[in-house]
């Protein structure tokens, strides 16, 4: 399997985030990226390659020109009041509260354009999340041309991002630019899996609409937890889109006994709507020693879920999510890719 990588998300590296109502270490951190690289060297998964730049366009096929122009130079603005630290909003439209104007003043934009107050913006988050989209789309590039599967290793990770919001530890939706990079060179219909532990509330979204892109995500409950406000049983798609989305909100506790049996519902569906590519927004949280997530699989299973995704048959673009437990996090992202090719 091709593995895309490139050294360079280092650039993103936030200092702290806020947990229970304190600052601690962001979970989303460079280790993470690292880690993998290096267990998927461990065991020859494949060759890392470095990633090709397919500049803008098929980013804003996607996201807002707007919010992307904002993404550019958010850091940049905020340190000219605060200094050398990293970019939090501090106030939200809020239902019902907002004319829909766009503030000038950055700490305005931070709110209008951020869904939580958890996604710092480092100095280098924005090259860093270019780099994430330009990994996606080698990697997405090559599944086009050899028909093969492929790895894109990258983080900030993306599935949170909205055509026009950031948040969730996300800037750009990697999953759903590789999605629409396949349909704008000629494929008819792109199924996309998710399977991080939180629902992926910004891919859902941006296809909620159409019919040529299926969404299926299996998730923590959004009763209780993050993103909380998308990803329940009843959001199928709406319009021409009504149908081709499907969320299974599962119980704290999942164990992978219980998850494959959804999961098996899912893929049934991928397979009855064929397409002719699959994108897994790959997420590792549901391990049971996640630090933020409420799932027990062991490290075992996700050989299991590797094998399981690849029964479908298609040509396969793996886009890193989250997974934060950092001593397995290379042995289940690995474990992964590995029941896939097996
Ligand atoms: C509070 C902890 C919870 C939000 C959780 C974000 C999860 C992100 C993710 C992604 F794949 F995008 F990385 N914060 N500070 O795992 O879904
Ligand atoms: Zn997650």
């Amino acid at each position: 399997m091709q593995i895309v990588y490139s050294e360079n998300h280092h650039q993103h590296a936030a200092d702290v985030e806020f947990f229970r109502g304190s600052l601690v270490s962001c979970y989303e951190n460079p280790a993470r990226a690292d880690v993998i690289a290096s267990r998927i060297r461990e065991v020859g998964l494949g060759p890392l390659i470095e990633p090709s730049d397919f500049g803008i366009a098929p980013i804003l096929r996607v996201h807002d020109e707007r919010f992307v122009e904002f993404l550019t130079t958010a850091y940049h603005e905020w340190s000219k009041v605060a200094g050398d630290i990293d970019a939090f909003p501090h106030a939200w439209m809020g239902r019902g509260l907002g004319s829909g104007q766009i503030p000038i003043d950055i700490h305005g934009k931070l709110g209008y354009y951020a869904a939580d107050a958890g996604t710092p913006i480092s100095q280098g988050t924005w090259p860093a999340a270019l780099l994430a989209a330009q990994i996606a789309l080698t990697a997405q590039s090559h599944v086009w041309k050899t028909g093969e599967s492929a790895f894109a290793l990258s983080r900030p990770p993306g599935h949170h991002a909205a055509r026009d919001v950031y948040g969730g530890y996300c800037f750009l939706n990697q999953a759903a630019i590789a999605a629409q990079a396949f349909l704008d060179q000629g494929a008819k219909k792109v199924a996309i899996v998710d399977v991080d532990f939180h629902h992926g509330n910004g891919t859902q979204s941006i296809f909620y609409d159409r019919a040529d892109v299926l969404f299926v995500s299996l998730h923590g409950d959004p009763d209780f937890e993050y993103p909380y406000f998308l990803g329940h049983r009843h959001e199928t798609g709406n319009g021409e889109g009504a149908g081709f989305n499907l969320n299974v909100p599962l119980s704290p506790g999942t164990t992978w006994d219980d998850y494959q049996k959804q999961l098996a519902v899912g893929l049934q569906r991928v397979h009855d709507f064929a397409p002719e590519y699959l994108v897994v927004s790959l997420g590792v949280d549901t391990f049971e020693g996640d630090p933020i997530s409420q799932f027990r699989f062991g490290s075992h299973d996700f050989v299991e879920l590797g094998q399981q995704l690849s029964k479908l048959g298609y040509p396969t673009l793996f886009i890193m999510e989250g997974g934060y437990a950092i001593d397995e996090l290379g042995v289940n992202v690995a474990n992964v890719l590995s029941g896939f090719e097996s």
